[in-house]
């Protein structure tokens, strides 16, 4: 049976991949952060008690920014196949905390390369790093494919941009099977609330039912390459069972922009929405009531943008034989379904006279 150890298990990837990797039959292993308030609620479903014999499922409590606590998890589990998934993944909070995500994000993969090497694991232990898209910031070429010069544009894809670079210099230096995956975004029902997708399919279903006014947003010209994440997760297991590592771009190769996407969650909701404006302008208005449901608030600006991003997954198709099944309807179609459900049972709680709070950020 083969041994999976995962850090960011509690994130979105993490919990899919962990799934798949558990339906596959390995042993997974994951890494949780110390929480004031338990933080497993993406993996309950797959926890097992630790009083359990046989256990498939496994976590450990550590960090990124620790290298003793990481070396120890390590040889305590002798992995077979590490998934680096763990990071301080969002971008404009980046701006905010740049120390700490260079900590996390790039030192964070070198502590668990050099955990590798220190502990002899480097013929035994195969490593997949989460890179990504935001490597090519300002892009340098349209679609991006793996030869695209890089542009970070923020400290997150700057941290990322290291972490890139020192997964292949440990390959190349000690012949460790590492792989990055250029990984374009990609969502879910499970995404954080925060980025953009998730917090437009939360807010629209919370206007539809009487329980928020408006969506604020910032740059709606954004324009990303949006897949699922339950897609994107067996490609990362897919690049760990090849002959010889190697990186790939993972996208779907179609673009929308952030005002589209609010346009199809919106169609999914049966919303009308009429555009008026233009930049900070720009207003989307309820034409049944003329009402203000979505705005442009200039604090979600970023200091640098990544304004487009398309990628081209050639390369993934050919030598893995990996392709998208899900489409971009399809993944707003179910994010917004999933949402409505979760905002018809606040609203019960609500009319029932409980508290409900939805944070607005
Ligand atoms: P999430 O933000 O959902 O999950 C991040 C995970 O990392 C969480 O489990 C979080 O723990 C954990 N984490 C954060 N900081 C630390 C730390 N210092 N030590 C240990 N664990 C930590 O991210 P996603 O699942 O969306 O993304 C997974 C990875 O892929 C990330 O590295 C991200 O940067 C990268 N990526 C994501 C893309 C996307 O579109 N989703 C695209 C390209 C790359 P906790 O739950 O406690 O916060
Ligand atoms: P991104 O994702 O920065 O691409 O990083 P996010 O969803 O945060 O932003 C996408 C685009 O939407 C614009 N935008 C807003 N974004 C947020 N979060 N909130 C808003 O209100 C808003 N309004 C407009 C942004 O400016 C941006 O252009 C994600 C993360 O998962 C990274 O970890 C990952 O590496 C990349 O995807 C690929």
């Amino acid at each position: 049976m083969k041994k999976a150890l995962i850090t960011g298990i509690t994130g979105q990837d993490g919990a899919y991949l962990a799934q798949f990797l558990l339906d596959k039959g390995y042993e997974v292993h994951g890494i949780k952060r110390r929480a004031s308030l338990f933080n497993t609620d993406r993996i309950d479903h797959l926890y097992q008690d630790p009083h359990q014999e046989n256990r498939k499922m496994l976590l450990h409590y550590g960090d990124l920014t620790d290298a003793t606590n990481l070396i120890r998890i390590l040889q305590q589990v002798q992995p077979d196949e590490v998934y680096n998934l763990a990071a301080q993944s969002h971008v404009q909070v980046s701006f905010d905390s740049p120390e700490y995500t260079a900590d996390t994000d790039a030192l964070g993969t070198m502590r668990i390369l050099e955990g590798i090497r220190l502990l002899g694991l480097e013929k035994r232990t195969r490593f997949y790093q989460a890179s990504t898209s935001e490597l090519f910031g300002k892009v340098q070429e349209v679609p991006q494919t793996e030869k695209t010069p890089f542009y970070p544009r923020s400290p997150y894809a700057c941290a990322k941009l290291y972490a890139y670079w020192i997964t292949v210099n440990y390959r190349e230096a000690y012949g460790i099977y590492g792989c990055n995956g250029i990984l374009f975004n990609h969502e879910s029902p499970i995404r954080g609330e925060t980025f953009v997708t998730r917090k437009i399919t939360r807010a629209l279903c919370r206007i539809h039912l009487g329980m928020q006014d408006c969506l604020y947003l910032g740059n709606m010209n954004a324009l990303r390459d949006w897949g699922h994440a339950k897609d994107y997760v067996e490609m990362q297991w897919l690049m760990l069972q090849q002959d010889e590592p190697d990186d790939y771009v993972i996208a779907t190769g179609e673009q929308h922009s952030v005002r589209e996407f609010v346009e199809m969650s919106a169609k999914e909701l049966g919303m009308a929405i009429e555009w008026q404006g233009k930049g900070v302008e720009e207003r989307g208005i309820n034409p049944a009531n003329g009402k203000t449901i979505v705005a442009v608030d200039p604090r979600y600006f970023r200091p640098t943008e990544v304004e487009t991003l398309l990628g081209d997954p050639s390369k993934a198709k050919e030598n893995l034989g990996w392709e998208p099944k899900i489409s971009f309807e399809e993944l707003v179609k179910e994010m917004t379904q999933s949402d409505l459900e979760e905002t018809k049972r606040d609203e019960l709680c609500h009319r029932a006279g409980f508290q409900v709070y939805a944070h607005n950020e």
